[in-house]
């Protein structure tokens, strides 16, 4: 099964006569529109929900910034180089305040990232994509980035306090960062024949796993129906994957490159365009572990976590001695 821990599907969406009177209470903040706040009383499955969420969601940033950081040293430019950290370090940033936002629901960072370290926490399958040329960089960010703010924008109006405050900031930088994609794919579409073939080539590698990144086809999606009953989630995953086919046709017509999908044609009665799905089949497969980059994605992470064991352990330490000086001055 390519979903995990949290078996929402099989008890479904409970009706309010199947709430206890704690529940129904709860549901009637959410429905009101009220933020729930990290000492308020909540259904375990939706802390166990917002804690799978928004800890998968910090690994992605985490894990994200591998592709990137693969060519921070051989970015084209000084200024690209300069530009391309910064959004490297934004999204590290953004994996920090996520696990901060988690921790609120009584689970610690540490464990969370030993979930991610042994297999039990997944994170974004598009990062199990190699980035191979510094097209790549702009497709990441163009695509990438504008995939994640589609599904974030929204994410800002999350039923939990700190998730939703976390993603105002989260958003802002987002939106930088497609916008420099955009600037470094069009620089390619618009510089010599050689560079165009290398952003057609990285909007056709990457054009079908950005559409993966929504989540499966809501047929197939095990948590939106109780996610959006909680308004931890508040667009299905085919919605939001139709608003991005909408907005990033038009944006690759201006760069003059092809969208690679032969059935994609505006629609007039829908107001939106038809499209071709991606392979689900290759979706689930990387998703359970066999995309082309997942092993060194982990194998990366956890040869992190390792070398990092001894900052951990003196930050520790230093914190002991310091708790053990104050109880003994006292
Ligand atoms: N990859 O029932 P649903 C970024 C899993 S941030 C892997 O539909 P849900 C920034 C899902 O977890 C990108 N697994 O699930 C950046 C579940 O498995 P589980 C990350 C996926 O949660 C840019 C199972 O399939 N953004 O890119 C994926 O209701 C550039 C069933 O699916 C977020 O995390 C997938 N694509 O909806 C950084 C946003 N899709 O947990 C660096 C917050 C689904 O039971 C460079 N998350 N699965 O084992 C969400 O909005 C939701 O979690 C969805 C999935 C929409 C991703």
């Amino acid at each position: 099964m390519y979903a995990q821990m949290i078996k929402t599907a099989s008890t479904g969406v409970k009706s309010d006569e199947d709430m206890s009177d704690l529940e129904r209470q709860f549901q009637a903040r959410i429905d009101a529109g009220e933020k729930i706040e990290p000492k308020d009383w909540m259904p375990e499955d939706y802390r166990a929900t917002l804690i799978r969420q928004m800890g998968q969601h910090a690994h992605s940033e985490i894990v994200g910034t591998l592709p990137e950081g693969n060519w921070v040293t051989r970015a084209p430019t000084l200024e690209r180089k300069a530009i391309l950290l910064a959004k490297v370090q934004d999204e590290a940033g953004h994996g920090l305040y996520l696990y901060c936002a988690a921790e609120t629901l009584g689970v610690t960072r540490d464990e969370i990232t030993e979930m991610l370290l042994d297999g039990r926490m997944k994170y974004s399958s598009i990062f199990n994509y190699p980035s191979l040329n510094w097209a790549d960089i702009g497709a990441i960010g163009w695509l990438v980035d504008g995939a994640a703010i589609m599904n974030q924008v929204p994410l800002q109006r999350t039923s939990y306090g700190p998730y939703s405050r976390a993603m105002v900031r989260i958003c802002k930088e987002e939106s930088f960062h497609q916008r420099q994609g955009y600037d470094a794919i069009r620089a390619c579409a618009e510089g010599t024949d050689a560079q165009k073939k290398m952003a057609q080539d990285a909007l056709n590698r990457f054009w079908y796993p950005s559409l993966m990144m929504f989540g499966p086809p809501d047929s197939d999606s095990v948590h939106s129906a109780q996610s959006m009953a909680w308004k931890i989630k508040i667009n299905t995953n085919d919605e939001l994957r139709q608003k991005f086919v909408d907005q990033t046709v038009p944006q690759a017509e201006y760069l003059g490159l092809t969208v690679p999908d032969e059935n994609l044609k505006w629609n007039d009665e829908t107001g939106q365009y038809d499209f071709s799905q991606p392979d689900w089949g290759e979706f689930f497969d990387v998703v359970k572990g066999n995309g082309p980059c997942n092993v060194d994605r982990l194998a990366d992470r956890n040869k992190a976590w390792d070398d990092g064991a001894w900052v951990r352990d003196g930050m520790m330490a230093h914190a002991r001695k310091k708790a053990a000086a104050k109880i003994a001055a006292e």
